[in-house]
């Protein structure tokens, strides 16, 4: 039983198999499983079995862990495992709920956003609750010419401010304190990903308008670029199964966590994440190579 890397989209995405469940494997497979992660974006595992040790312990292998805050949604023990579960334990929740109902990347509305996320799935509900995915190298690649030479070397504005509570809605609104801690952000539109070079489109769902344009222009340049980059030709859908983990490149990708009754079913994961850096502007367009020039991309 060797390592597989199976593609599951005709873009990114692929489903690695052949390993131990506990996701314990020797360097020269991690080498090769890293490859994989960087140039599909997406990694799906399925059948797994792991402690969070084990969950985090692989996860660092990629690189340094970020811890999410606030701690209260992290599991007791373990700060770098966050709980994303509508479970309660009593009546105190044992997790975040309803996180990701919406297109995003994990951390695009902080200076320094997350490098990657690494979702475990322990309890699902028996419908509803899927993940959708979105390439963002392909979104990037497919924009129309003028709009791809409008955005290179631009950034936008992010605002948690301005926006938690149109996405959080059930959550209380932000403390003056944490309005603070989440002042807005100004990123490229254009991103360039540090292990393969490759441009992405970077705008998802916190970012707002864009700087060096009239703000109703802005706006309206974010509303497309938000609508172009999740059509159904760039997304792939997740079916969780008990068991699997889906590792996820924040810098190349968005994903949008799908409803599913949380008043009748429970729906409980766990996930490690990933230190990011501070996004690199993409000067100029390096558009995606197609796969048979992929190897040595992100070694
Ligand atoms: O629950 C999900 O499917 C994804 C939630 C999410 O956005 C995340 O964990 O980053
Ligand atoms: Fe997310």
């Amino acid at each position: 039983m060797g390592l597989e890397v199976l593609p599951l989209h005709e873009s990114f995405v692929a489903e690695v198999t052949g390993i131990a469940p506990t996701l314990d494997v020797n360097d020269a497979i991690f080498k090769e499983i890293e490859r994989a992660f960087y140039t599909h974006s997406i990694l799906v595992f399925r059948d797994l079995n792991m402690s969070p040790e084990q969950h985090i312990a692989f996860t660092r292998r990629f690189g340094p862990l970020h811890i999410m805050e606030p701690l209260q949604f992290n599991l007791p023990g373990y700060p770098e495992v966050m709980v994303v579960s509508n479970v309660e334990d009593g009546s105190r929740p044992k997790g975040l709920k309803r996180a990701g109902w919406g297109w995003h990347s994990d951390g695009e509305d902080k200076i320094i956003p997350n490098a990657a996320s690494f979702l475990y799935a322990i309890e699902l509900p028996p419908e509803g609750g899927d993940t959708l995915y979105a390439d963002m190298y392909a979104a990037f690649a497919a924009l129309p010419p003028d709009i791809q030479a409008k955005i290179l070397g631009r950034r936008a504005r992010a605002s948690r401010i301005e926006l938690h509570n149109v996405h959080y809605p059930h959550l209380p609104a932000l403390t003056e304190q944490q309005k603070r801690e989440r002042p807005d952000v100004h990123h490229p539109m254009t991103r360039k990903h540090p292990r393969t070079g490759w441009t992405s489109l970077y705008v998802g769902r916190w970012c707002i308008d864009v700087d060096g344009l009239p703000k109703a222009e802005g706006e309206e340049l974010v509303r497309y670029l938000q609508d172009f980059a999740v059509q159904p030709r760039f997304v792939y859908r997740h079916r969780w199964r008990v068991g699997d983990a889906v590792l996820w490149d924040n810098r190349c990708t968005q994903h949008c966590a799908t409803p599913f009754d949380d008043t009748k079913y429970r729906r409980h994961m766990l996930r490690t994440t990933l230190e990011g850096e501070a996004p690199m502007q993409a000067e100029r367009a390096v558009v995606r190579p197609a796969p048979h020039q992929w190897v040595a991309a992100a070694d």
